[in-house]
């Protein structure tokens, strides 16, 4: 029996990724010429470094993006995690941003590929946020139950679309000519909507946070950046400001040191404000403007394990963690491999394990620095209840741990052809 040629879930994702890079690119023009920076950078890289390829081929590197979207209720961030799955990306990780030194009212996980092969395929992953509306330092009852209620009432994905996914999750691929369609669909979901704005309720939002607007305000969610991987993060730092581009913060993350990189290294910059349009109470349109998405580019290094992870929150609280990270690292592959404080492919110092995860303190400042204030939580405990069993339970889907991941990787064999 002759079948209709099948597409598999990373053809998904890559064409995913690739859909959501070009609608970005013609919806935030800053977007394309850091696509073109960061390839340069790239391939000057690995031209002039033997060995750059070591945590991932150039054509993983290039094609690799991470976005971030967030919802407003475990409701739409299970539905999140239905669309996403039909392209192999399951939740992994929790990452509570209130706790931050700049706290955002939000919880969060990224959805990503889990194993080695199809990270090493595509890797593209989604920090996905949610408004944490329980937390009554944020949102008194009255008005936990108004956002609740918004929430509830919009849809952000089309009841097919999602069914679509269940399907093409459950069979773990799509025929070819329904693939474009589907993805396309879901491509379109996460665009910028053009919808007028209620003032007032924006405006209230906007005191509370102004991630809770962004969030809340709107009826429907949008990519807010897509982050480009690139090989050398200074430099590329340098030819954005060569081109005008303001980056506007310092560099998030582990310093630049001669020894491995570690982790992740992130900056961000703001994207120019968007035109939109404003209800007021009377029903009048007038145009406004929002700047609600930016920048970001990160360079990535190897994962850590929980020792590791130990010494690197230590390095980070001192005032000048360059200076001090000799004492906590290592400045060898070899020595970071002995000492247990990184992961590698069978314990083979030759095979880092890249970090496919995100940091939260990098996570809260690059929220932080792209919104022109943000309030503070109010008075009062945290009797939420938010943490990663809670949150698993209330999308029903197991959030995968990071470190039994890269844990279970460090088991495997050295890397084969495919992984280079
Ligand atoms: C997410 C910010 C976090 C990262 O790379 O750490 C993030 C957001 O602003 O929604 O994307
Ligand atoms: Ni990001």
């Amino acid at each position: 029996m002759s079948r209709a040629k099948r597409l598999v879930s990373w053809q998904l994702r890559e064409r995913f990724a690739a859909g959501l890079s070009a609608m970005y690119a013609g919806e935030v023009p800053a977007y394309g010429t850091l696509v073109e920076v960061t390839e340069q950078v790239n391939s000057d890289h690995v031209a002039r470094h033997p060995g750059a390829e070591r945590l991932g081929s150039l054509r993983r590197v290039t094609a690799e993006r991470h976005g971030a979207i967030r919802v407003g209720s475990p409701a739409e961030l299970a539905a999140v995690a239905e669309l996403f799955a039909a392209f192999g990306m399951q939740p992994v990780g929790y990452y509570d941003l209130r706790r931050a030194r700049s706290p955002i009212p939000v919880v969060s996980t990224a959805f990503r590929p889990i194993e080695a092969t199809e990270l090493a395929r595509n890797p593209f992953r989604v920090f996905t946020s949610m408004l944490a509306t329980r937390d009554t330092r944020y949102f008194d009852p009255d008005l936990r139950t108004r956002v609740d209620t918004f929430i509830a009432r919009r849809q952000l994905f089309d009841p097919a679309l999602l069914d679509r996914a269940r399907m093409i999750a459950a069979e773990g691929a799509c025929d070819v000519d329904e693939a474009q369609a589907f993805v396309a669909a879901a491509v379109a979901a996460f665009a910028l909507s053009r919808e007028p704005i209620i003032k007032s309720w924006y405006d209230e939002l906007s005191r509370v946070s102004a991630v809770a607007a962004d969030i809340a305000g709107v009826c429907s969610t949008h990519i807010n950046h897509l982050t480009p991987r690139v090989l050398d993060i200074d430099d590329l730092y340098r030819r954005m400001t060569e081109r005008g581009i303001t980056m506007i913060d310092a560099i998030q993350g582990p310093p630049r040191t001669d020894g491995p990189a570690v982790l992740l290294r992130q900056t961000s910059f703001r994207a120019l404000a968007e035109a939109c349009l404003f209800r007021g109470r009377d029903g009048t349109l007038s145009p406004g403007s929002l700047r609600v998405r930016f920048g970001e580019v990160e360079s990535r290094g190897v994962a850590l394990t929980p020792r590791g992870r130990g010494r690197y929150d230590a390095a980070m609280a001192s005032d000048d963690p360059a200076r001090v990270w000799g004492d906590y690292f290592p400045s060898t592959d070899t020595e970071m491999a002995a000492q247990r404080l990184a992961y590698y492919r069978g314990g083979d110092p030759a095979a880092p394990i890249v970090y496919e995860d995100f940091l939260p303190a990098s996570a809260a400042g690059i929220f932080r620095s792209n919104l022109d204030r943000d309030a503070r939580a109010g008075a009062g405990t945290d009797d939420s209840g938010y943490d990663v069993g809670w949150l698993a339970g209330a999308i029903g889907h197991h959030i995968h741990d990071p470190y039994a991941l890269y844990e279970a990787q460090s088991q495997e064999a050295p890397p084969q052809e495919a992984l280079q």
